[in-house]
């Protein structure tokens, strides 16, 4: 499917425009993770321009650490999964630091306001409680990973705007960091809202993962339901003998 020609009438430098169709190629997996891409001649050969202008759109999809050289193999599509181990109580920032990874997120929603029903059963709280609610779309070094709604009720945190980057970083510094969790996990298709959020394809397969996280006293921290990207996650779990 990797395959010109490219608009030579279009203003746009062919290198670029052969970047545009190597990167679509790659976020939407018809190179696989780990695949090697066609040679540069090959590549020039099917898309009708010089190996000059191949190599200027590969140099610039390496430097971008979307691409990787092998001496004397190829060039391989970068492989950046993640693993997720699902027997720690990390936060995500931790997970993709970890990794040498830059986490980072965007909001989409962040405001108090009075319980609803279903939150109240899923935090154990009152009719009427003041809760938290955050809504974000997470990024690894500006990659979309996730999408996440996290409940917080209101005696773990002063305000909302304490939290800026990391929520387990704000819930620590207010003494209020889950120490416990129960978790489960759902496979799931994008919808059509979620994946323009994390520019992906809608029906994508993804991670649904909801967290219910308490203190130490047995009050509850949070109340989560990520969506993890599927091609982006392997979960990884230590099993014991019963
Ligand atoms: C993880 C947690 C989520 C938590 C978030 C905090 C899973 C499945 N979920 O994504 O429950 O709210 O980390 O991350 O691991 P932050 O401290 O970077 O905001």
């Amino acid at each position: 499917e990797l395959a010109g020609p490219l608009a030579k009438e279009d203003p746009t430098p062919l290198y670029l425009q052969l970047q545009r169709v190597l990167r679509d190629a790659i976020a939407e997996r018809h190179v696989e993770a780990k695949g090697a891409i066609p040679t540069e001649r090959e590549l020039a050969n099917d898309f009708d321009v010089s190996r000059i202008t191949v190599r200027k759109a590969v140099d610039g999809l390496v430097g971008e650490g979307l691409l990787t050289r092998r001496r004397g193999a190829g060039t391989f599509v970068t492989d950046t999964r993640v693993e997720k181990i699902f027997s720690k109580l990390s936060s995500f920032s931790e997970d993709m630091i970890s990794r040498g990874r830059r986490p980072s997120s965007s909001w989409v929603s962040r405001a108090g306001g009075a319980v609803t029903p279903e939150e109240a059963l899923s935090l154990g709280l009152s009719p009427g409680s003041l809760v938290y609610r955050f809504q974000r779309i997470r990024y690894a070094d500006d990659v979309s990973m996730a999408l996440e709604y996290s409940t917080i009720p209101g005696y773990c945190l002063p305000s909302v705007d304490v939290v800026e980057h990391s929520l387990y970083d704000a819930l620590e510094r207010h003494g209020h960091r889950p120490v416990r969790a129960l978790q489960r996990l759902r496979a799931v298709a994008f919808s059509a809202e979620q994946a323009e959020q994390l520019g992906i394809e809608a029906g994508q397969p993804g991670l649904f993962i909801e967290r219910r996280g308490f203190l130490a006293d047995g009050r509850a921290a949070e109340f989560t339901q990520s969506y993890y990207r599927g091609d982006a996650y392997d979960v990884v779990a230590e099993l014991n003998a019963p």
